[in-house]
């Protein structure tokens, strides 16, 4: 029995060969799975389940949905960039939408997920930015706006983002020690899967005396028309990474 996790792909069509390393991927290793978890940022940005300008959205869909079938579970939660993916996607992927964070066993061993923006809390800009958008009533004013203008304000938001992501430091914009060591205490001191920081790695934490490992989740990329990916695969009782191209 296997659980897969994954996050940070960042699809878009823009980079064709990164959609063709996630979908050999859901055709072959993801079918060893019996649950695979997409912690966020599988899209490079999501505008609304009726965006079906976008050729991911339906292909994507479908290609999961056959994933499914065949009796692969798939778990999404949420990411910075495709939060707005809602239930009609969710109804035609044949997904689950997690809250964040969420708790799950891996065996006798609790797990905590969460996509990983929430505990990059000395970005104080970004956590302002994140509980506007996060609401409720945002959401349902941004969804209710033609897709055209949703897609305009999405481009000038990225080119925001980009502009202040170049004048934050390496260390404002990675998770800070004392909100993951105050969700572990909250949760009981399991372990803990995330992505978005995009720096793969295993910590070894003390938190109050519990020894807590923290799994970060690498992103895939396309570099020089080169594609690969990550999937970070539960089996045999333990948690190993395994490469995708
Ligand atoms: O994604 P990444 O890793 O590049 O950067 C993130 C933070 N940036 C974001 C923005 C997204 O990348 C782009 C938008 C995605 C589309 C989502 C649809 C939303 C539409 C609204 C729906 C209701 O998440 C970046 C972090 C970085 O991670 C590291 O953690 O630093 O945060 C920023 O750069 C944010 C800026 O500091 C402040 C906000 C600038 C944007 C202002 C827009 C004005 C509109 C106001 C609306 C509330
Ligand atoms: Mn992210």
């Amino acid at each position: 029995m296997q659980v897969h996790f994954i996050s940070d792909l960042h699809l878009t069509v823009d980079r064709p060969a990164l959609t063709a390393v996630f979908e050999r991927y859901l055709a072959g290793p993801a079918r060893n799975a019996e649950s695979l978890y997409i912690l966020g940022d599988l899209y490079e940005y999501w505008a609304g389940d009726d965006d079906q300008d976008d050729p991911l959205n339906g292909d994507l869909a479908r290609q999961l949905a056959a994933l499914a079938d065949g009796g692969t579970r798939i778990h999404f939660m949420p990411g910075n960039r495709d939060f707005l993916i809602g239930a009609d996607f969710a109804r035609r992927a044949r997904l689950e939408i997690l809250p964040e964070p969420s708790l799950i066993h891996l065996g006798p061993q609790a797990v905590l997920l969460c996509h990983g923006d929430s505990l990059c809390t000395d970005d104080v800009a970004y956590q302002a930015f994140r509980a506007q958008v996060r609401t409720p009533a945002y959401q349902a004013q941004f969804l209710s706006q033609p897709l055209a203008a949703r897609k305009h304000f999405i481009a000038g938001v990225r080119q925001k983002s980009e502009a202040a992501k170049a004048g934050k430091s390496a260390e404002i914009m990675d998770a800070n020690e004392e909100a993951i060591a105050a969700l572990l205490r909250e949760h009981g001191y399991p372990g803990l899967i995330h992505g978005h920081t995009h720096r793969p790695a295993l910590h070894h934490l003390d938190v109050d005396g519990h020894s807590c490992e923290r799994w970060v989740l690498a992103d895939w990329r396309e570099e020089a028309g080169k594609a690969s990916g990550e999937v970070l695969v539960w089996a045999d009782g333990s948690l190993s990474r395994q490469p995708l191209a």
